[in-house]
């Protein structure tokens, strides 16, 4: 069968001290790279200098939905059939994408989140409750139990970006994921997950995510898209009846 042509697409923000090295192990994939930096005020562009890979570039911070969204519709343009999304700090490895992408065959059409399910004690454990927290309504608002909605590591048929209409607001910089996989199920795009290893290191740099203030947000874009279908009381019971299915597994 056809390969599809699928592009990575790398968000940045002040990620010079780990960008260079991921990047050059996306290119060992053989496949096209395209970074945004995100209006970055330390070294992030000139770290990649001398590599063959696209750079794009917001002239000021725009927040992760901003800078994806360029991202994704620049890879469109460059004839994607599928966009990888990956974080640019180091906590995704480039290695798991082969696995990814053999989902994605047998998946077609499907977004596949690279799920943080494997070898997750050395994650911190306020964000792991917070994570389970989003699943659980990501989930009944998906109609579809899914694990790790926060995974920023992904597969996005080309088919169904067309179709998206997110908010690329810088406030819902941490919204726009979550929302996806919502507006995805809605338009009859379901969700499959590639099980990987977290990747959580002592000397990270500090992280960007507020647990109360994102949640928040994601939890209020949540429940305003259950309040207008009247609670969706079906996709409660499907999210359940998934997990359940998932267990017994
Ligand atoms: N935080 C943040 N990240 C951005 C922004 N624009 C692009 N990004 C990139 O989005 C990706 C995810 O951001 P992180 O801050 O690592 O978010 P996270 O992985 O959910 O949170 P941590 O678990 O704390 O790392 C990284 O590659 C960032 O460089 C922005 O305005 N703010
Ligand atoms: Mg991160």
């Amino acid at each position: 069968m056809r390969e599809k042509k699928t592009v990575i697409v790398i968000p940045a923000y002040n990620e010079g001290a780990t960008i260079r090295g991921l990047v050059e192990r996306c290119l060992q994939l053989s496949l096209p790279v395209i970074i945004v930096d995100d209006g970055s005020t330390d070294n992030t562009q000139a770290m990649l200098e001398g590599l063959t890979v696209t750079l794009l570039a917001n002239d000021q911070n725009s927040g992760k939905a901003a800078a994806l969204w360029y991202g994704m519709q620049h890879a469109l343009k460059a004839g994607a059939e599928q966009v990888i999304s990956i974080d640019g700090d180091g906590q995704h490895r480039p290695e798991d994408i082969p696995a990814i992408l053999k989902n994605a065959e047998k998946n077609p059409g499907e977004i596949i989140i690279a799920a943080r399910l494997k070898d997750n004690d050395q994650a911190p454990r306020a964000r792991l409750a917070a994570n389970r927290f989003a699943d659980f309504w990501i989930s009944w608002a998906a109609g579809q139990w899914i694990q790790d909605t926060q995974s920023g590591f992904r597969l996005y048929p080309a088919s169904l970006i067309r179709r998206l209409q997110p908010d690329t607001g810088r406030k819902y910089g941490f919204v726009f994921e979550s929302k996806a996989l919502i507006d995805a199920a809605r338009l009859g795009t379901p969700c499959n997950v590639t099980p990987i290893s977290s990747s959580y290191h002592s000397n990270a740099r500090a992280s960007h995510f507020r647990p109360v203030a994102d949640i928040t947000r994601i939890v209020l874009m949540v429940a305003w898209s259950l309040l207008s279908r009247g609670l969706y009381p079906q996709g409660l019971w499907r999210a359940l009846r998934g997990r359940r299915v998932q267990r017994a597994e």
